[in-house]
């Protein structure tokens, strides 16, 4: 089982180098990603062929390919279409807005809609947690409602799946343990628990919610809580009730646990890398691993 981010890396490696589109890699931070990733990814770039071609010389970035694009917009159509064809892997953005980007891929004639929603997964190394978390969607669903948030959980278990997770344990994150008609989450988790026990998602597969954090976080609080589930500590998956929670989450684990962090969007055609502006590099290499890893 994969149960770091060396790992995950380790993994990537071993399906050999792929070729990433990115679209807009018109920043030195962007490129300082690529650089780092270059055993893994084979990088195929799409804006300013005169500001990129200084940027990889800044960053020393010797292997490549370059594609003239005038406009971010016109960058990532070209970048689609060569994911589209399969002369690239998988999607990564670069310095195009979140909104302009995500607009192109949801493009019903030129995007990479497989007919899936498409949502977000990042993958977290936490100290003092004996798995890394897959935590969704902290990205791209805004407020997910019940039919959603089961894609997003099928979305997320394809992915463990692909990374040769057998068993895969999930938790609906929520404030309380009890079910309020004032909650909505807590209702969508009750509805998603029903679901796993029946199979609808697959064998080998729990979901338990709704669920504190703390009884996420640690048994001893379930303990003491006397909340009997078995995915305290142990949950794979963890599924928030929204962008905005899952977003907050991610970025405390990151900035005060110290957490490394990479991230994709899932249920399109191939995998997408968005990464923010304050992603560090090594986030960028994160990232790009778990995209490799999450490849068909
Ligand atoms: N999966 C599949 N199709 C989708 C999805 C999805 N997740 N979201 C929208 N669509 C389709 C709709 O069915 C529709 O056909 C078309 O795309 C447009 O849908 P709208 O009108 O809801 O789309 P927009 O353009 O208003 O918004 C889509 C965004 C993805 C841009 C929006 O949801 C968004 O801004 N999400 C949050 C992104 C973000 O800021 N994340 C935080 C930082 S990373």
């Amino acid at each position: 089982m994969i149960k770091s981010m060396n790992d995950l890396i380790e993994f990537a490696r071993r399906k050999g180098k792929k070729r990433i589109a990115v679209v807009y890699p018109m920043s030195k931070e962007v490129m300082e990603g690529l650089k780092l990733s270059e055993d893994l990814a084979y990088p195929v770039l799409f804006g300013n062929s005169d500001r990129i071609n200084a940027l990889a010389s800044e960053v020393n970035l010797k292997d490549f390919e370059v594609y003239h694009a005038e406009t971010p917009k016109e960058a990532a159509y070209t970048a689609i279409s060569f994911v589209k064809e399969r002369k690239a892997d998988f999607l990564m953005k670069g310095k195009i807005s979140t909104p302009d980007f995500l607009r192109a891929v949801l493009d019903k004639e030129k995007g990479l809609r497989s007919g899936q929603i498409l949502s977000h997964v990042a993958v977290q190394e936490v100290a003092g947690y004996e798995r890394l978390v897959f935590l969704t969607d902290a990205g791209m669903n805004i407020r997910p409602d019940l039919k959603t948030k089961v894609e997003i959980l099928k979305n997320a278990i394809g992915i463990l799946k692909k990374l040769g997770y057998e068993e895969i344990k999930a938790a609906g994150l929520a404030s309380i343990e009890q079910v309020s008609e004032n909650m909505p989450e807590t209702i969508d988790y009750a509805v998603l628990s029903k679901m796993a026990e029946r199979g609808v998602f697959g064998g080998n597969f729990i979901f338990d919610g709704p669920l504190g954090f703390d009884i996420v976080a640690s048994r001893e609080a379930a303990q003491m809580k006397g909340i009997n589930t078995t995915v305290s500590q142990e949950a794979d998956i963890w599924l928030c009730p929204d962008v905005a929670s899952g977003n907050i989450l991610s970025k405390a684990l990151i900035y005060f646990a110290g957490a490394k962090v990479g991230g994709i969007i899932a249920g399109a055609k191939a995998p997408i890398i968005l990464l923010s502006r304050s992603d560090t590099p090594d986030r960028k290499l994160y990232s790009i691993a778990f995209g490799i890893a999450a490849l068909g």
